[in-house]
């Protein structure tokens, strides 16, 4: 029998299966102190920002806007020479600056403080977890990021601040050396990921605990990740609807906490009896952003 929630039960080895109060416990005890989180869209739909999938409010549902063939044309190098229109838009839209964390990014934030966040491996292209003050060298920013840019012809590496006011404007940012377009360095489909991201080989094998929020576990090779993980290794999923191994090959010690991701994240924070500080963190992190905005 599988069995996924909060309550204890068992399953056909007479174990009884691990609850988030279980992992909570083993966080607070510091029996888990290298947790690596993977996360995706649905991180930051709570900010705002749509996901993918999402049928209906998801970016593949609404991209009549962008007037492009197909949904994937978007991140396609060989659209992108044909027309980089589209793809300018939509940075546009995800230009680091638009949106804000949310409590989920926070509740990831005080993990590092607290010592406890060995990585994250985003897929998010958002830049919120850096705007949530975790450092870079703790992300793994596996789909690329907006903070830098690198020219299509002659590869020198800008900046991606540099073209915010081209962006914004909608204009195509061009090198100020060749005048290549400049692109935002975001992995498109086909290219290779970030040499950062090789730092799984020695991350997931030390991992501890394995936290998955808000995605649909769709896109390789990030996905395969999750089955990284000792087979020992508490894997928490946190999010709408059940994926990836959750769904078809569940562990011992998986946790599928289903339903928001917010209300998921509360369920933990709660459990750690974090909720007290983490609110303390996002006040003193919304006056910092709201001093730089004025
Ligand atoms: P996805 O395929 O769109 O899946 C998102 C998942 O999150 C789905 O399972 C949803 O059900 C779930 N979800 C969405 N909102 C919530 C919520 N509030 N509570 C609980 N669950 C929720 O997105 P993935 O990240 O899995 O796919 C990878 C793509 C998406 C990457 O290449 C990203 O670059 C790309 N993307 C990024 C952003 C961003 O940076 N914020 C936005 C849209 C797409």
């Amino acid at each position: 029998m599988l069995f996924f929630g909060t309550g204890k039960g068992g399953d056909k080895s007479g174990k009884e299966k691990l609850t988030l109060k279980d992992v909570a416990e083993l966080i607070w005890k510091k029996e888990c102190q290298r947790i690596v989180v993977m996360v995706g869209a649905g991180l930051s739909t709570p900010s705002g920002i749509p996901d993918f999938r999402s049928p209906g409010s998801g970016l593949y549902s609404n991209l009549q806007q962008y007037n492009i063939p197909y949904p994937e044309a978007i991140f396609e190098l060989h659209y992108f020479f044909h027309n980089p229109k589209p793809f300018f838009m939509l940075s546009k839209e995800l230009y680091p600056g638009n949106y804000r964390p949310n409590y989920a990014h926070y509740f990831l934030r005080l993990l590092f403080d607290k010592g406890l966040l060995l990585r994250l491996y985003t897929q998010n292209i958002d830049g919120l977890e850096r705007v949530a003050g975790i450092p870079p060298d703790k992300l793994v920013e596996a789909h690329g990021t907006f903070a830098t840019a690198t020219c299509t012809v002659c590869r020198r590496s800008y900046p991606g601040e540099d073209f915010r006011g081209d962006v914004m404007a909608e204009k195509i940012p061009k090198c100020p050396v060749c005048t290549g377009i400049v692109k935002p360095d975001i992995v498109f489909f086909g290219e290779e990921l970030p040499h950062r991201f090789f730092l799984h080989v020695t991350d997931f094998p030390m991992a501890d605990l394995l936290f998955i929020i808000g995605t649909s576990l769709e896109v390789e090779p990030f996905a395969s990740l999750a089955g990284a993980v000792r087979s020992s290794v508490p894997r928490v999923l946190i999010n709408r609807d059940l994926v990836g191994p959750f769904a078809y090959q569940p562990q011992q010690n998986d946790v599928a906490e289903l339903g928001d991701v917010i209300s998921g994240v509360e369920r933990v924070v709660e459990f750690l009896g974090w909720k007290e500080e983490l609110q303390e963190l996002i006040k003193k992190e919304k006056e910092k952003l709201d001093a730089k905005d004025k």
